[in-house]
């Protein structure tokens, strides 16, 4: 770290601390618990209209506080999207544009800022070292490796998903959960819990009493199974033949995502859980929880499980979003905004009166959760592959993908929800005007 860097971080850090440590207000600030699945899909929820999987405490949540069905990741890659998560910022501003980058020196993060103010920063599950590093006290809770061992059953061929038959007590996500419940029931207030679970990312595993309830002959498939990868451009289609997750049949991506809502399922369960141990205390009206992913699956979609080739569909980029202060704000329900994982952090500081570093690239969502706004932007963005090559802007109805190394992508998403029907070149008007969109954001949003 050069002494620029720390100069910058001091002066940045002096702002929030107090000579004695304990920031003024400290005592009255809320409890901020921040809850990550990894992998989840937005349509991943009962509450933003899926039939098939059952979230009844994130219903609870959301009808007492808020969803946003159209929350978007800046980059559906675990690192760099939780990178933007803890910054505020866009990946091409704190460039971290892998999982194996490391943190700029000069990157400030979120949990540093609260620990400035006052909070205890904890944090349970999995996460970057770089982003541990702040932590006053991280559980990491490794999971088993994709291979059968005795307290797996059934797992499937693409050594995707299988189901936890051990003891409870041994899953990496009941040790998560475990680990958050004890430390927000041990650490002094006002607390920032992370609670960063596994689930659903693959090796996916739920509990038996979770699996059991769903059956795979009755799991719907997206429409766009069927084609498998014949709407993708051809580097695209290169990319996923190379795959051992392509190729599967419809029984195989249904057992697949049949344990994935299982598990989605669990995770809910643990939602509930925490919430109960916040209303057993009684500070419910004096807590922030947020609840979302860090970015999304293609669930079946062109025939597709997991991530990967990595692209910019909205199955990779949308993500489930759900905020509960109910001493913050009236139930809002669903709610139709455009917002980026990069607003969390402005929100949270809202919510508990902090100053909104300069540097943070997001917009707090506390005027539209407390109805005095109906929209946070116009469009919304995200980014991908190592060198930034891919970027998206999209709006409630366009998309434009735009490529360094191959054919641009626009779709209409009024018509083509589903972004198979690639419209690049021929709606000239429209995709001049996002590529403008998308030329002013990258210019603002630089440093
Ligand atoms: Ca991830």
């Amino acid at each position: 770290m050069t002494a620029m860097t720390h100069l910058t971080r001091r002066n940045f850090l002096g702002a929030f601390a107090l000579p004695q440590g304990r920031a003024a207000g400290a005592s009255t600030r809320p409890d901020i618990i921040y809850i990550t699945a990894d992998q989840q899909r937005a349509d991943q929820l009962s509450c933003n209209g899926n039939a098939a999987v059952h979230t009844p405490h994130l219903d609870r949540l959301a009808k007492e506080g808020a969803v946003f069905p159209n929350a978007f990741c800046q980059f559906p890659v675990c690192v760099p999207s939780r990178t933007s998560m803890f910054t505020g910022r866009y990946p091409h501003a704190h460039r971290v544009g892998s999982n194996e980058a490391r943190l700029p020196a000069d990157e400030i993060l979120f949990s540093e800022l609260l620990q400035g103010a006052g909070y205890f920063v904890g944090g349970a599950g999995m996460l970057e070292q770089d982003l541990i590093r702040p932590f006053d006290e991280f559980t990491l809770t490794p999971g088993a490796r994709p291979k059968q061992t005795p307290e797996l059953s059934g797992l499937d061929r693409a050594k995707r998903s299988a189901i936890f038959s051990g003891p409870e007590e041994r899953h990496r996500d009941v040790r998560c959960l475990r680990a958050a419940l004890r430390m927000m029931e041990r650490a002094a207030h006002p607390q920032f819990i992370h609670v960063s679970f596994h689930q659903p990312h693959g090796l996916v595993q739920p509990l038996e009493r979770f699996a059991r309830k769903y059956d795979p002959a009755r799991i719907p498939l997206p429409e766009s199974f069927a084609a498998g990868l014949a709407t993708r451009g051809e580097e695209f289609q290169r990319a996923a033949r190379k795959r051992v997750l392509s190729g599967l049949s419809r029984s195989e991506v249904q057992t697949i995502q049949a344990r994935v809502y299982a598990s989605v399922e669990m995770i809910d369960s643990f939602v509930g859980e925490i919430v109960n141990a916040v209303e057993r205390r009684g500070t419910a009206r004096n807590t922030v929880l947020i609840y979302q992913s860090d970015h999304g699956d293609y669930g079946g979609e062109f025939g597709l499980v997991d991530k990967s080739p990595t692209g910019l569909t909205d199955a990779l980029t949308r993500v489930p979003m759900v905020i509960w202060a109910p001493g913050f704000f009236g139930p809002r329900g669903s709610h139709r905004a455009l917002v980026e994982e990069v607003d969390v952090l402005p929100t949270i500081f809202e919510f508990a009166g902090l100053p909104v570093p300069r540097r943070v690239q997001g917009r707090s969502l506390a005027p539209v959760l407390r109805g005095q706004a109906s929209e946070v932007r116009e469009a919304v963005f995200a980014e991908t592959q190592e060198d930034f090559s891919s970027k998206m802007v999209r709006t409630k109805d366009w998309k434009l993908i735009v490529h360094r190394h191959e054919a641009h992508e626009l779709y209409d998403l009024r018509t083509d929800p589903g972004e198979t029907r690639n419209l690049s070149g021929s709606h000239r008007p429209i995709e001049t005007e996002l590529r403008q969109r998308l030329e002013t954001w990258e210019r603002d949003t630089r440093a």
